[in-house]
């Protein structure tokens, strides 16, 4: 007889931030593309979704904690693509932005989704960013939905 909690897949009356990188977006638009199609797929509504874009995966958290602070969302994407072989920094700048997410998550206490692909080639980045290892912006937007909802069961 205990009480469960868990959140539903549905994102109707949800409003949602998505922040995108420009960087790589020839992978991030499709990132963006996939969360877009899972959001609406699951009831959502395009005027309940603000999307923000940045130069690169380094200034995601920035937008991101603005957003945060605002408060208008019930969760908010983070999609980027950092691609390894293409800088020698993408290592630090993956766990510096994977670090900053879950802060701002855990200050705000909104979901903050990472919804990076971290790739070690090209090829790695096109299969993540929709082909055979699916669409991660996709997955990202789920998790979202499903945060979101478990939030509101919560508060
Ligand atoms: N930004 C990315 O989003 N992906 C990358 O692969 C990448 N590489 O390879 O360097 C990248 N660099 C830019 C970085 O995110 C910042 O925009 C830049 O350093 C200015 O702060």
């Amino acid at each position: 007889n205990c009480k469960e909690y868990s959140g539903q897949l549905q994102a109707k009356g949800l409003k949602f931030g998505i922040v995108v990188s420009r960087f790589n977006d020839l992978f991030t638009g499709q990132l963006l593309k996939g969360a877009m199609d899972c959001l609406l797929r699951h009831g959502g509504d395009e005027k309940n979704i603000e999307i923000v874009w940045v130069p690169g995966a380094y200034e995601l958290p920035l937008a991101l904690k603005k957003l945060a602070q605002a408060g208008k969302h019930n969760a908010l994407v983070a999609l980027g693509a950092v691609i390894q072989g293409a800088t020698s920094h993408a290592g630090l700048i993956n766990a510096q932005v994977a670090r900053a997410l879950t802060q701002i998550s855990l200050e705000s206490g909104i979901p903050v989704v990472d919804g990076l692909v971290s790739a070690e080639n090209i090829d790695q980045a096109i299969e993540r960013c929709g082909s055979k290892a699916g669409n991660r912006g996709w997955n990202a937007a789920q998790t979202a939905i499903e945060m979101a909802s478990l939030l509101q069961q919560l508060s």
